[in-house]
């Protein structure tokens, strides 16, 4: 199942070739990686086989096969030998598959077999939807049948397909592009409702279960939104939290005036006190009075300001998060 690695802004699908023994699995294989000036192939990388028995390598395609704004990272397997444990291991998980039949008459029924247990194994677990794409290899031998004919007798009349030689090279490289295309096809299908998509003309109109909106691209992709929202958001909060904290000092700093102020003028007072001047001492308390009522007054409106840019910032973070 595609993964979308959202740090990196990066696709992460899974192309299988699946097929009959001596099909030319391994040969496609071999062939992209000895392909490096055709534009339509990125980069190729063959990371080791590991534990796995398939043959595997990684493909980044260029500019033109990106995927909205991501990098789309495929890695392409391939099973040894006739469709069995290994093609069922290739088939897991993957986001398009790639049937490879050999055009001699003498392989049909074992093509048969390969393409029939892809779509059972495909339906049983309920990935019906997984585009499929024949790949009519040894076109070149002189007995070879008609793609069409091929087709007809899997059963899989009108089914995409890509006709090729790979072991001359010859479709290789289109398969590969036509199955990427087919996959980012069924992304786009999953990640976007009907109504905003133009009209594919050369796809079957796919049905909407009501498990859509659960697909882990879908949510990836709102997750991507809702981490560039959210950093948005923190940019601006760290912007108002900051004037916040400048009101606050500036606050802090005229109340600390005000407390100088009113020590001086209480000695003042209690100095006239001492020496009986009524009339200096009634000024001068309401010079206290007046300045105690300022700061006060000042001091509630700069706590007015913040609580209500606070409930703001507060209002604003909720309507972007639900
Ligand atoms: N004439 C012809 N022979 C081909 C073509 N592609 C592959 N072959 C030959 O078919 C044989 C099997 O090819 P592989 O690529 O090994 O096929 P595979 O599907 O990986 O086979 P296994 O993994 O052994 O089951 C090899 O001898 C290839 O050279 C082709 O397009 N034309
Ligand atoms: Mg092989």
């Amino acid at each position: 199942m595609a993964y979308l690695n959202v740090r990196q802004r990066r696709i992460e699908a899974k192309i299988a070739y699946v097929g009959p023994a001596t099909a030319g699995k391994g040969t496609n294989l071999e062939r992209l990686r000895g392909t490096v000036s055709d534009p339509r192939i990125g980069k190729i990388e063959s990371p080791g086989d590991g534990a796995s028995n398939l043959v595997s390598l990684t493909w980044q395609p260029p500019e033109s096969g990106r995927f909205r704004d991501c990098d789309v990272h495929v890695q392409v397997v391939a099973h040894h030998g006739a469709f069995g444990r290994e093609a069922f291991e290739a088939l897991d998980d993957a986001d398009g598959v790639v049937v490879v039949v050999d055009a001699h008459p003498s392989a049909q029924e074992r093509n048969r077999i390969s393409f029939d247990a892809v779509r059972t194994a495909l339906e049983r677990v309920d990935r019906a939807d997984v585009p499929v794409l024949l790949q009519i290899n040894k076109t070149d031998l002189p007995e070879a049948l008609a793609a069409e004919d091929i087709a007809l007798g899997l059963g899989a009349e009108g089914a995409r397909h890509v006709v090729a030689a790979a072991a001359q090279g010859r479709g290789v490289v289109e398969t590969l592009d036509a199955a990427l295309n087919e996959v980012l096809a069924a992304l786009r299908a999953e990640a976007e409702p009907d109504d905003e998509r133009a009209p594919d003309t050369n796809r079957p109109p796919k049905s909407v279960s009501p498990n859509d909106s659960a697909h882990p691209l879908l949510a990836a992709l709102r997750q991507v939104l809702r981490e560039t929202v959210r950093e948005h958001v923190d940019e601006l909060e760290t912007r108002r939290t900051a004037r916040l904290q400048a009101s606050l000092v500036r606050i802090e700093q005229r109340l600390a005036a005000v407390e100088a102020r009113s020590v001086v003028l209480s000695t003042q007072l209690e100095t006239l006190h001492r020496s009986s001047q009524a009339d200096e001492l009634h000024a001068l308390h309401m010079e206290v009075r007046d300045a105690f009522a300022e700061a006060g007054a000042r001091s509630n409106a700069l706590r007015s300001r913040i609580d209500e840019i606070a409930e703001k910032l507060r209002k604003q973070k909720t309507g972007w998060f639900t």
